[in-house]
């Protein structure tokens, strides 16, 4: 128990501080503002976002922060803590960094673009996700257009664990949003926002994601989940209850990195189209489970489980927002489980220390338990009474040491509210 606690106190909340501090050291002035939004965990509904299903993620209590203020010279500088050196461009070189398509590119002439896409291609990875925000923003308002917009420095610090499958993407670009949306009077609402952050990270970063991150991360709420038809973009407050009902929220994040720009969940994405396209339906979400049969004579066999993962983790959302409605979080514990096993078996992103995390999680109690997020790497989530957190957390770190596994991070998750202005 001793150990869980040193954890958790290592990553308890400082991000506002310290961006304030890194916005101090880059300008020798102080930030007119303080900009901070959360990480998420999801409680279930993996890959389902990019086939126009349903979600149900909450807010986490980690954020990342954004110290900001206006300049006069039409330049973007934006510093993080993760990186030793800022980043800085014109602000009207962002198109050209970050061309909305082909034909622009082409159009602005190989010459004339040559050196800035040669910085294009010198942008740390860290520094796409501010900068694709102020690009994505700009496409939203057309006055950007006549250049009535200031420059601006940002500095960031994150709480939120990099690489856990804890979006700190999406808390980077809700932070940035957030702070350029009141600095430049935008006047943006949190949906819009959220689309110009995972704008930002399909176009500028590269990484072929769906909208749930941002959408958790801007439209977050104490207490409760953030129910999200990825269709329609509606969004319902479903409240959790796990205070009242004594329940704790554990992560487990075996420390195995992933990032979502590769491999595995690109693959992911083009069976989920492949299946589309063979059932003749726009997305995966107009597919039932009684659909089945006919997908699993018109697919391969690994294009048909992609397919079933994502068809039975829709219908295990809607179930898991009316298990809590009819019944508190106790009656969710179940659900957990199968869309763990889900993932494992029919979609296969899980990894062994996920698995572990998972079983072992619930050989001591937990009412259920699966993977978080993207897969490849990152988190598990544990549904666990308040008081077995200590036993759950020495079973799970001693079978990852008998496993040869590296030490987890362990610390529990609150729902928590989104984005706002600190400072
Ligand atoms: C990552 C992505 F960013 C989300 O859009 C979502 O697809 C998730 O993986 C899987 O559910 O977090």
């Amino acid at each position: 128990a001793a150990g869980d606690t040193t954890v958790a106190a290592a990553i308890a909340p400082s991000a506002v501080a310290a961006a304030g501090a890194l916005f101090r050291e880059l300008t020798g002035s102080e930030p007119a503002g303080v900009w901070s939004a959360p990480g998420r965990a999801n409680l279930i509904g993996e890959h389902t976002d990019y086939n126009d299903g349903f979600v149900l993620p909450f807010a986490i209590q980690h954020r990342t922060a954004a110290a900001a203020r206006l300049r006069t010279d039409g330049r973007i500088r934006v510093a993080s803590t993760f990186a030793t050196e800022p980043v800085e461009v014109a602000l009207d070189d962002l198109e050209v960094l970050f061309p909305a398509d082909r034909t622009r590119r082409a159009a602005t002439g190989a010459a004339a673009t040559g050196a800035v896409e040669e910085q294009a291609s010198a942008v740390p990875e860290w520094a796409a996700y501010p900068l694709g925000v102020a690009w994505a923003l700009r496409a939203l308002v057309p006055a950007w257009a006549a250049g009535t917009f200031a420059g601006v420095d940002i500095a960031i610090a994150s709480d939120v664990p990099v690489g856990a499958g804890l979006s700190s993407s999406a808390a980077i670009e809700g932070a940035t949003s957030t702070a350029l949306n009141e600095l430049w009077g935008l006047g943006l609402d949190p949906v819009a926002l959220a689309q110009a952050g995972r704008r930002a990270e399909n176009e500028a970063v590269g990484a072929p994601t769906g909208i749930m991150d941002q959408m958790a991360s801007m439209l977050g709420r104490s207490d409760a989940a953030v129910f999200l038809d990825c269709r329609s973009l509606e969004t319902r407050s479903i409240p959790l209850g796990f205070a009242e009902a004594g329940l704790e929220v554990l992560v487990i994040d075996t420390g195995v990195k992933h990032a979502h720009s590769t491999g595995g969940y690109r693959a992911r994405r083009e069976s989920c189209e492949r299946g589309a396209a063979a059932l003749g339906v726009a997305a995966l979400r107009d597919v039932t489970e009684a659909d089945l049969p006919r997908a699993a004579e018109l697919l391969d066999d690994v294009d048909f489980r992609r397919v079933r993962h994502v068809v039975t983790e829709d219908q295990r959302v809607l179930d898991t927002v009316a298990a809590l409605a009819a019944h508190g979080p106790r009656a969710i514990g179940d659900l957990l489980v199968a869309s763990h096993a889900s993932m494992r078996d029919d979609f296969e992103i899980s990894i062994p220390e996920l698995d572990t995390a998972v079983d072992v999680a619930l050989a001591h109690g937990a009412l259920g338990a699966r993977m978080t997020g993207g897969g490849f790497g990152g988190a598990a989530i544990a549904l666990v009474e308040r008081d077995a957190v200590p036993e759950v957390s020495a079973a799970v770190r001693a079978a990852f040491a008998t496993a040869g596994f590296a030490a987890p991070h362990l610390f529990t998750v609150t729902p928590s509210a989104g984005p706002r202005r600190d400072v």
